[in-house]
């Protein structure tokens, strides 16, 4: 074989056998050997950043590994965007870039120039803030252990990208015949140690009545999914909450479920983290989406004992008085041995909050303007699309209001979380539509969204894939606009005033797609769902649409936008003495 060959096939061999591509001169071997091996195949995007989000896509839907392939300079640094969606949200990808041939490269010169050649881009120092590790191999033995070692760094503790950049004249380099890999140790933790952990943890909440465990990400990440939610069953007097990352891995019917979190957060569950003494938290990050920009005012009466497979995230809590466990939570089963108990009193404190808050559309915007809201659009979908379905949201208001409303079932549900790019889920839908072909897959975006990965239609129709987006379009970038009503007295700078869209019927069927639109909840109809191909569906929403409920800066989670009556906040802060903040 030679290099190309290698790469094509060590990738065959580990599940990977179709890659996203945008081709070029500095891949070009890649891509042949991809072609002429009759168990890979390459899938052409319109841009490289829709096929590093479409590679993203797949380990969250079903943990294969995606890999995507570029050439030097342009195309390599057009990944970086989908990079930085796995680096955050630790999902494993592998991105190959071709480099310029050695002898053509400035490093290899020993020269300072800017570039020697042509394309020469230094990708491997340009991506290291965001991926888990970037190699230039340097030979064709080289690019044998490298392979094998970034495909086991990318799949193993906390995860991530990694990329390797391959000079042309080592894919052309005879490297043998034989594939080298062997699959990472698994890290094993002795009866003892899981032992300890778990009385550690029964000695910390030991007085504790009113619990609750918050499901991050982690959880599902390290594949403990099934185990949490076996634990969980049992412990089912126990209210457990969800970061948004973390909604995907288990059932929202659950009886204990309560509601995700954080600034754009369902009440109910915002209140049980202010009133609860005793909060576990299962690998999540408790970002500033989560606890506010004021750590300090988030589960202010809480003992708070973090795991997470990360020290540095462990390290954020240095001065916060949090217990923090660092475990990889693949050893759920093992560790969370552990009971916890509610008072009688805090399981009906958490029931009432779930019957008044928990899957209600909160909007007042839209009673008020008597506009559609993207609440009951969602809703409606979500009763209509398939038990397992895949989900896709993007960025912005309309990420909100999918991620406030969507009860999940059996679906997939995503979005990239941690970067959060406009255009996330077109290419990403796209990416779940290749991979299982017979499954539903769902998109939402935004009309300002939609424009910057709008040319990857032309890959959706191109290889006929059945999918649909729902544009939630109203008419401006939405969240932005709220968030200068609220700081800038309404000045819609670039947001409304200054912004533009297509007649997006006009585009989407330039591109042979099929065109909906939708005025009224009437318009969403079992046709759109039944119709095999790729859709497009314009839901029309009133210009100035909210997120609610939301967090304003400064504000504690239980404090969201509309307002509640301030005494009213007093009752449901029943367990804490915590004063709503005043403006
Ligand atoms: C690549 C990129 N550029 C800018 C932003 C900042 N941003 C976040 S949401 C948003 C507006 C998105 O508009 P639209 O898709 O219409 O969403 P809406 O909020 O209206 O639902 C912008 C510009 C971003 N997240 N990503
Ligand atoms: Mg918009």
């Amino acid at each position: 074989m030679i290099g190309a060959e290698y790469i094509a096939e060590f990738f065959r061999q580990r599940g990977s056998n179709k890659f996203f591509l945008v081709t070029g001169g500095a891949c070009t071997f890649i891509v042949d050997a991809i072609g002429r091996n009759p168990k890979t195949d390459y899938v052409c995007f319109q841009h490289e950043q829709a096929a590093a989000m479409a590679a993203d896509s797949l380990w969250r839907i079903d943990r294969t590994v995606g890999v995507t392939v570029a050439t030097s300079g342009p195309g390599a640094t057009n990944l970086i965007t989908g990079i930085a969606c796995s680096y955050f949200d630790s999902i494993p990808t592998i991105h190959l870039t071709g480099q310029v041939n050695q002898s053509e490269s400035a490093n290899f010169i020993g020269t300072q120039v800017r570039q020697a050649g042509f394309q020469e881009t230094n990708i491997v120092d340009m991506v290291k803030p965001i991926i888990k590790y970037a190699v230039q191999v340097k030979n064709g033995e080289e690019l044998k252990i490298e392979l094998e070692k970034a495909y086991n760094l990318a799949i193993s503790d906390r995860k991530g990208p990694v990329l390797i950049d391959i000079p042309m004249n080592i894919q052309k380099e005879e490297v043998g015949d034989v594939i080298i890999y062997n699959a990472p140790k698994e890290e094993k933790l002795s009866v003892q140690e899981s032992q300890k952990i778990s009385q550690e943890i029964t000695k910390f909440f030991k007085d504790a009545k009113r619990p609750v465990v918050l499901f991050g990400a982690g959880v599902g990440l390290s594949g403990a999914d099934k185990d949490v939610v076996e634990w969980l069953s049992k412990n089912s007097s126990v209210p457990f909450v969800a970061s948004w990352n973390g909604m995907t891995y288990f059932n929202h019917n659950m009886k204990n479920y309560h509601g995700q979190i954080g600034v754009y957060g369902n009440r109910g569950a915002n209140f049980l983290l202010q009133n609860c003494d005793a909060l576990l938290v299962l690998g999540s990050r408790l970002d500033n989406r989560q606890r506010s920009g004021n750590p300090k005012s988030f589960a202010p009466v809480a003992k708070v004992c973090v795991i997470d497979v990360d020290a540095e995230e462990l390290k954020k809590y240095k001065n916060e008085g949090y217990k923090t466990i660092h475990l990889n939570l693949t050893h759920s089963k093992e560790v969370l041995t552990i009971t916890l108990v509610s008072s009688q009193e805090w399981i009906d404190y958490a029931a009432s909050l779930k019957k008044k808050f928990f899957g209600k559309d909160a909007s007042e915007f839209s009673k008020k303007n008597n506009s559609l809201s993207p609440y009951v659009v969602v809703q409606k979908i979500n009763k209509m699309i398939s038990d397992d379905a895949v989900v896709v949201a993007d960025d912005g208001a309309n990420l909100c209001w999918v991620f406030q409303i969507f009860h999940r079932t059996n679906q997939v549900l995503y979005t990239a979380g941690g970067n959060s790019p406009m255009a996330y889920s077109l290419p990403a839908a796209i990416g779940a539509a290749l991979h299982q072909p017979k499954r539903e897959v769902i998109a939402f975006t935004g009309d300002g969204s939609f424009q910057m990965n709008i040319q990857e239609l032309q890959t959706a129709f191109f290889h006929k894939l059945n999918l649909k987006l729902f544009i939630l379009n109203n008419d401006g970038y939405g969240i932005i606009k709220q968030f200068q009503d609220i700081y800038f007295g309404g000045r819609h700078e670039a947001t409304g005033h200054g912004y533009s869209a297509p007649d997006f019927k006009k585009v989407v069927e330039a591109y042979g797609v099929k065109y909906f639109r939708v005025e009224s909840l009437a318009d969403i109809t079992k046709e759109i769902f039944d119709y095999q191909g790729p859709a497009v569906i314009d839901v029309i929403l009133h210009q100035n649409t909210l997120i609610e409920p939301k967090l304003e800066m400064e504000r504690p989670i239980h404090d969201q936008y509309p307002y509640l009556p301030e005494a009213e906040v007093h009752s449901l802060n029943k367990f804490n003495n915590y004063c709503r903040t005043k403006k």
